[in-house]
């Protein structure tokens, strides 16, 4: 038998901090892990466990004393001849390989660590992965971290990042659950041994706390629709797995928007109405024509360009019940009248839920008119498998030089969307010029 010093190990951002709680007496008998003392900081409280199992023979420390690193908590009787350690010093050591019997997420850690990780630049959490493959991984600095010092070795072991671990123990502690339920993010996403780094389904990423809003007033809790449901889960796998860019770019419509309300105008006992968004639609059309790059799709694989020629033009519509994406089939082949009929008949349909599954499949870009509402720009998502997507603002009259003078001219703005694996910025440029320049002056669409 000897009698050890127990020392606080690294805890983290925490010094001079009160200690709240004694959980041990003398005379206790304790194991590896065991809470010792409880100290509080004003942000949070954290318990420091024993490193050592043994008996406590006297307590060095009382409720309301100052500790930081290194100060002295009890004397401890341990068996056998033990060198005074303190956990601080176990993170300086290697960090070894995790032993077989631990969990099962860290043997599939263990078999990861023989894996090549696939080549990915889509998140963070996949470099993470390439650093669990290291042997000696490079020390990771917690120091922010709220977690006790057996969490922190732990995490160190597997090489999680705690910095993006969410806790969820008492005012927000990570636990040891926390950290492998981190881990198995992690691992169903890109950097899993035989899973492409585009086909996980989650980010790799700590979920998002769950939290009580009413501790600071009254709320309602209100469920989203299907529609929005279905949306959010959409827009949310497009987003992690494209690689977004968004151009911005103006037309000026001075002279289509005279010519418009002459149609509306020669129209007016019909009812019908034209907006800009036929014209937008009809350019789009063209611009896909001199561009084929942006009618195409990647495959599963993302190996091939699927080209079509084919031009089917999605419409973003607003409903009562969330966003619905009509698909407006040969938009080529159909006329400014025809696509306003269609446009009235399908954004009705869309708002009265008589919408069917196939009119909205088989788009090839996609247009997501802002215009009717307000806004200067915005960053629409782009509608996979589709390259691209178009965002269209509140046109505005603006002064434009034109060689001589300032001139009032009627600019609408556009917002580009496209997926970077397939479309370069050169050609996302090209693209809305082109555009610019068809609505700039429509009698180019009939050429
Ligand atoms: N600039 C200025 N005015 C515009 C305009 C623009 N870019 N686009 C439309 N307008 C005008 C129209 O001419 C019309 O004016 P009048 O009533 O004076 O004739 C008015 O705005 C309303 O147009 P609208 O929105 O009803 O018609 P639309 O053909 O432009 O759009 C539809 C139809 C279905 C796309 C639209 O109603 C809609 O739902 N937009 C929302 C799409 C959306 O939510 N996108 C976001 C998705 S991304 O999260």
């Amino acid at each position: 038998m000897a009698i050890q010093e127990v020392l606080v190990p690294d805890i983290g951002s925490f010094k001079d901090v009160e200690i709240i709680e004694v959980l041990v007496s003398v005379g206790d008998t304790i194991a590896v892990e065991d809470s010792l003392i409880t100290i509080e900081s004003d942000k949070s409280s954290m318990e420091i466990p024993s490193p050592v199992a043994g008996v406590i023979k006297e307590l060095k420390v009382k409720v309301g004393d100052r500790i930081s690193e290194g100060s002295l908590v009890v004397m401890m009787e341990v068996a056998g001849i033990v060198e005074t350690q303190n956990l601080a010093s176990l993170q300086q050591q290697p960090v070894s390989a995790p032993t077989p019997t631990t969990t099962v997420e860290t043997q599939n850690l263990a078999s990861l660590q023989q894996q090549p990780v696939p080549i990915s630049t889509t998140t963070v959490e996949t470099q993470n992965l390439a650093s669990l493959r290291q042997p000696h991984s490079p020390k990771l600095d917690f120091s922010k971290a709220y977690a006790t010092p057996s969490v922190r070795k732990f995490a160190r072991e597997l090489g999680a990042d705690l910095n993006k671990v969410t806790g969820s123990g008492r005012k927000g502690r990570i636990t040891q659950d926390d950290v492998k339920a981190y881990i198995k993010d992690v691992m169903s996403m890109g950097g899993v041994p035989g899973k492409s780094a585009t086909s996980g389904n989650t980010l790799g990423v700590a979920p998002m706390p769950d939290i009580d809003f009413s501790q600071w007033g009254a709320i309602e809790t209100v469920p989203l629709s299907r529609i929005n449901k279905l949306t959010g889960e959409f827009l949310h796998r497009n987003w992690v797995h494209i690689p977004h860019v968004t151009q911005f770019d103006q037309a000026d419509i001075t002279d289509l928007e005279a010519f418009r309300k002459q149609l509306n105008e020669e129209n007016a006992k019909s009812g019908m109405k034209i907006t800009p968004l036929v014209f937008i639609m009809k350019a789009v059309v063209a611009g896909l024509k001199a561009y084929p790059r942006f009618n195409s799709s990647l495959d599963a694989k993302g190996e091939n360009l699927i080209r079509k020629s084919y031009y089917n033009i999605g419409v973003a519509v607003d409903t009562p019940d969330g966003l619905v994406v009509p698909v407006f089939r040969d938009v080529d082949k159909k006329s400014i009248m025809q696509l306003s009929e269609e446009l009235k008949e399908m954004s009705a349909k869309a708002r009265d839920k008589k919408l069917k599954p196939a009119d909205m499949q088989g788009g090839c870009f996609s247009i997501s008119s802002l215009g009717g509402i307000g806004g200067t720009k915005f960053t629409p998502i782009v509608n996979a498998p589709e390259v691209a997507i178009l965002g269209v603002s509140k046109s505005d009259i603006q002064p434009i030089w034109n060689g001589k003078e300032f001139a009032p001219r009627l600019m609408l703005p556009l917002s580009l969307s496209y997926d970077h694996r397939v479309i370069d910025g050169a050609d996302g440029a090209r693209f809305t010029t082109y555009l610019a320049k068809m609505l700039g002056d429509i009698r180019r669409l009939l050429v």
